[in-house]
This record gives structure tokens, C-alpha cells and sequence, in this order.
């Protein structure tokens, strides 16, 4: 099938992108430091993809014998985080974890909390390098874009023309202003993406409620949109849903993005969507070794080019500088088919 086609070529890309050098499998077991208390902090609470990145948190938790507890804000806004990161610190917390919902405005709160020796890794969404000793990402920016536009390429047809609205989660986060960035500048570069106008971008903040909303805005203000590209695990099964429920747009549009294999298996076999992600347990999992690796001086900081984390039974990661400041990357991602999808457990 052609698809099936487009589709190793993006898990190529993603692949190549993050292509960093990896052991394999755990080695002598690092020393952690006794009673490590690690703070996993969401972007928002009460939605699947962090409930997921938290089983994977407790599972390297129990290996290394730390504690780790999740705290998820009612709204995703870097008040509510700023709160929660303020709280941890009082608490006695001796790392946190945190999917970023504001690059900058989070910053001078975990400053603090470096300050006063609370290992601080940002993971999923990052903040500013002055905020965080490392950046766990789960696979490159432009790899990740990469997948979404050759999703986008495999549903208009090579070579053809078409308009295409995104809806995002909110209009702050990092990861997802960094995807949408990647996406403008392969448009503009790469004649293979020429084709993909890109018409509106609203955002639906991680909230069913909202990006149905947002759907059926989105689609009313632009009637010619072939595809809604949603980078949030929230906003695609909202868009699906939508177009579900409309028989008038069924086959007319098609929804593409990172979606959960468990939530997104029905639409993507149905037709209604295609989806990329990663392994969301894992990316919980590679967070708290990092934070652990810190707290417990395994790694010194400031973080160097080279610095090896642990990453239990997913071997260690080398840590490069990135745009903004020292990195690890998860990575590969993995494009979902029908085929694949049921074998997901996440
Ligand atoms: C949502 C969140 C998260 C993002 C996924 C794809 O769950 O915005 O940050 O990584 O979507």
C-alpha cells in the first residue's frame, strides 16, 4: 500500500534524527541516593498520555527504590505549574520532572528550586535552559514533524495541493510551537511538502471540551480543509470524533498528529485518522532515571556534552547540547498502522 510506503519513510526520519549512541541493555547498577523523592509534574492533570508517562515513572522508581508521586494541574497554564513546583520544593522534594506549559515563565521558580539542590529535568515540554539541568525529549523536533507531513503527504496525494488547519494544544507549549515551527520551515525547504497550505492554527489547551470547539470552529471558518493536523494526544481524538460524528465530512477530511495508540486504533482503521507518538510509558520511565542520575550525583552539572544517564532496561543515553542546552533524546518514534496499532498497550 502506498501509505505503508510513507510511512517507513517517516520512521526513517525519525529514526535518523535521533540516531544517538546507545548500550544496550542496563549495566553495573548505578548508586542512587536512599529515599529519593521525585515530583512528576504534568502539564495538565486527568488526561491519558501523562497517566501512561506516570506508569512508566513508577516502574523505574521501584528499581531504583525512590518514590515518585504525580502531581497533574487542574488547568494547563504555567501558574497552576508554578504553584505545584513552589509546593514541591517546601515539601522537600529532591528532584522534579516537568512537562513545561510556558518555556520562560517557569524559569525563575525552578531556578529556585536548583538553588536549593532539587534536581530539575524537563521532560515531553521543555523550558528554557536556565530553568532545567536537562531536557529529556522523546525524538527530534523536525523528526517528529517530518512523520506529521508525510502523514499529511500520504493523505492528499504526492504532488498535490491542499489546505490543512492545526489544531494545537495551548498556545505556550513548547513541544507543540516546536513541531508546528519544524512543520512551517520543511513546507517552506522541501519541495516534497510545497503542496501543504496551512491555513489556520487554534488551539483546543489539552481540553476534549474546548478542542471540539476549536474542530468545529476550525472546519466552519475553513471549509476547503483536506486535513486537521493535531500534535496533542487530546486534540486529535477530539478532531476524529468531530468528524465522525458529521457524515458530511466523512472521507472529506482526515485527521493526522500524535495520537495514542489506545485512543486513536479505531480511526485509524476506520480511515478517519493516522498517528504517530512514542513510547509514552518510556518517556516517563528515561525522566526519572534522569532526574535520579542528578539528584543522586551521577551526573555532575552543569550537564556536558557526553554525560552518560542511566536508562535501566532501556540502556543508557548520551547527552548532547541541543538548541537550548543539554539534551537526551528517547526516540525513535513509532508511526501507528492498522495494522501495528492493537499491539500498543498505551
Ligand atoms: C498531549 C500533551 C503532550 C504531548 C502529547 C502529544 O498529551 O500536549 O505534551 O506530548 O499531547
Amino acid at each position: 500500500m502506498k501509505i505503508s510506503a510513507k510511512i517507513s519513510v517517516a520512521v526513517l526520519a525519525i529514526a535518523t534524527l535521533v540516531a544517538i549512541p546507545l548500550s544496550s541493555g542496563a549495566s553495573a547498577a548505578p548508586k542512587y541516593k536512599a529515599g529519593l523523592k521525585i515530583a512528576m509534574i504534568s502539564k495538565i492533570g486527568n488526561i491519558p498520555y501523562f497517566d501512561f508517562a506516570m506508569s512508566g515513572a513508577t516502574k523505574a522508581c521501584k528499581e531504583i527504590k525512590c518514590t515518585v508521586k504525580y502531581f497533574g494541574p487542574n488547568e494547563g497554564t504555567a501558574a497552576a505549574q508554578i504553584k505545584l513546583i513552589n509546593a514541591v520544593v517546601q515539601q522537600g522534594y529532591n528532584g522534579i520532572m516537568i512537562s513545561a506549559n510556558d518555556k520562560d515563565a517557569l524559569v525563575p521558580a525552578l531556578k529556585n528550586a536548583m538553588k536549593r539542590g532539587v534536581a530539575v529535568t524537563s521532560w515531553d515540554s521543555d523550558v528554557a535552559n536556565a530553568g532545567r539541568n536537562i531536557f529529556v525529549n522523546q525524538a527530534s523536533y523536525d523528526g517528529v514533524a517530518t512523520a506529521m507531513l508525510d502523514s499529511v503527504v500520504s493523505i492528499l496525494g504526492a504532488g498535490k495541493k491542499g489546505d490543512v488547519g492545526i489544531l494545537s494544544s495551548t498556545p505556550d507549549a513548547t513541544n507543540q510551537n516546536a513541531w508546528i515551527a519544524s512543520m512551517a520551515k520543511q513546507i517552506k525547504a522541501n519541495a516534497k511538502y510545497s503542496g501543504i497550505n496551512v491555513v489556520a492554527t487554534v488551539y483546543g489547551n489539552d481540553d476534549p471540551e474546548k478542542s471540539t470547539t476549536e474542530t468545529q470552529g476550525l472546519l466552519q471558518s475553513n471549509p476547503t480543509i483536506k486535513v486537521i493536523v493535531a500534535p496533542t494526544s487530546v486534540g486529535i481524538i477530539s478532531a476524529a470524533q468531530y468528524v465522525v460524528a458529521h457524515e458530511e465530512l466523512k472521507g472529506k477530511v482526515i485527521v493526522t498528529g500524535l495520537g495514542l495508540p489506545t485512543s486513536m486504533a479505531k480511526y485509524i482503521k476506520d480511515g478517519t485518522a493516522q498517528a504517530a507518538l512514542w513510547n509514552v510509558p518510556d518517556i516517563g520511565y528515561m525522566s526519572v532515571y534522569a532526574v535520579a542520575d542528578i539528584a543522586s550525583k551521577l551526573v555532575k552539572t552543569p550537564v556536558k556534552a557526553g554525560s552518560s544517564f542511566a536508562g535501566g532496561t532501556l540502556g543508557s543515553r548520551k547527552a548532547f547540547i541541543g538548541d537550548n542546552g543539554p539534551e537526551i533524546i528517547l526516540g525513535p518514534g513509532i508511526i501507528f498502522t492498522p495494522e501495528n496499532v492493537d499491539s500498543f498497550k498505551f
